[in-house]
């Protein structure tokens, strides 16, 4: 079993995360999750704190001579920024009010300072260890922009190389339509002066996945329930989208589905993937596709009204300096948070105390599949089915 904790408030010392349940064997170092810290944090949109942070994680155990040992990881980040403003102004969409009620304080920031997206710099640290994980067996995630506020980049682009990766890096929006960006950079600009925030679609995309992770067997095993899951509690997402299913509510069912093709020395193969590569709660081999719909940040320049809470009456909610949008860093995340679900459901599947151990079993899983891809008439024998039969 993969777990993970995290621990730290936005304007404390530091943020910690510890992964218990990591195999032995697997290559880790800081830069490449520093990369993907930097990235979360340095996207259009972002405000001032982002300048002030370094974020670059420490390893504190688990790891000797850039290995994993099987023992949990201490992660690091600490916080160049500690302090914080005292109000009792709560802003609405924020966690302020309903966690002043829940927890008895009246003055917020000790809800914000954990409801902070800041928080996410430990969980995109976490995740990352869990892509560089995933990546050993062959699975690639890629989080990017689709939308900023009405503005949308056209286009499919699952079959993503190295190439896509490194345009959505160097992208201001993490945006993979050129175009579509510099609008967005317009609507940003816009949505400044009216001192306004904007919110939009991040999509993750995932491939290289072997089918059958997640399962059908149990409501709490299904993958799409975990990774919505997952997903939905990513700061400002309100809704979470696998594949084409907002369009597919309003199909038919003979339009809404991939059709399943043979043809010979090809084996099964499907045509489209509006399933966005989950059937039935399990990964069925094709791209998996997660959209993200993020709210615009409920801290404004021109602040929303409210009440104060110390003193009563109508006042409008605590500005402090603020994010104008955090739809691209919600990619970063969101690659984040993915790659730990199928992290997760790849060791509740081929378990193992090492890497090594994983990849035998992928190997052979991979193998003993390839009977039900290539199907012929007589069906051999080691599938489950034909295994009860020959017990009968
Ligand atoms: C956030 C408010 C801002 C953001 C912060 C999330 O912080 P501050 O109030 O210190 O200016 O910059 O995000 C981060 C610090 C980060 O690392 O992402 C909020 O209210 O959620």
């Amino acid at each position: 079993m993969l777990r993970f904790l995290t621990a730290g408030e936005s304007h404390g010392p530091c943020l910690t995360g510890i992964i218990e349940g990591m195999p032995a064997g697997l290559r880790l170092d800081a830069g490449a999750i520093n990369r993907k810290l930097e990235l979360r944090k340095q996207s259009a949109g972002r405000g001032l704190r982002s300048s002030l942070e370094k974020d670059t994680v420490e390893i504190l155990s688990g790891v000797i001579e850039g290995r994993t040992i099987g023992t949990p990881i201490c992660l690091k980040i600490k916080n160049f920024e500690q302090k914080f403003e005292n109000s009792s102004l709560p802003r609405p969409g924020h966690a302020d009010f309903p966690g002043m009620l829940k927890y008895d304080f009246i003055n917020l920031h000790y809800i914000a300072e954990r409801a902070s997206a800041r928080e996410t710099a430990m969980r995109v640290a976490v995740g990352t260890t869990a892509g560089i994980f995933l990546q050993t067996f062959g699975v690639q995630v890629l989080g990017f922009t689709r939308s900023i506020g009405k503005i949308t980049a056209e286009g499919r682009f699952d079959g993503f190389s190295a190439a896509t990766r490194r345009a959505r890096d160097e992208d201001p929006f993490f945006c993979l339509d050129k175009e579509a960006s510099k609008e967005m950079k317009k609507a940003l600009s816009s949505s400044e002066k009216r001192c306004d925030s904007l919110g939009g679609v991040a999509e993750v995309l995932i491939q290289g996945l072997p089918p059958g992770l997640g399962s059908h067997v149990h409501w709490d095993r299904r993958l799409d329930g975990l990774l919505a899951k997952n997903m939905m509690s990513i700061p400002s997402v309100k809704a979470v989208e696998i594949g084409e299913g907002i369009a597919s509510s309003y199909e038919n069912g003979a339009s809404a589905h991939d059709v399943l093709f043979w043809e010979k020395g090809k084996g099964v193969f499907r045509k489209t993937n509006r399933a966005g590569g989950i059937e039935g709660g399990m990964s069925n081999g094709e791209t998996v596709v997660i959209r993200l719909y993020a709210k615009p940040v409920p801290t404004l320049r021109d602040p929303l009204p409210t009440v104060d809470i110390q003193k009563g009456g109508p006042s409008t909610g605590l500005y402090v300096r603020s994010d104008l949008c955090i739809v691209p860093s919600v990619a970063i995340i969101a690659e984040a948070a993915a790659s730990w679900v199928l992290a997760e459901a790849f060791t509740e599947k081929f378990g193992g105390d090492t890497v090594g151990d994983m990849r035998a079993g992928l190997r052979a899983y991979r193998k003993r599949m390839k009977s039900l891809f290539f199907p012929v008439k007589k069906r051999q024998k080691n599938s489950s089915e034909s295994m009860l039969k020959e017990k009968e």
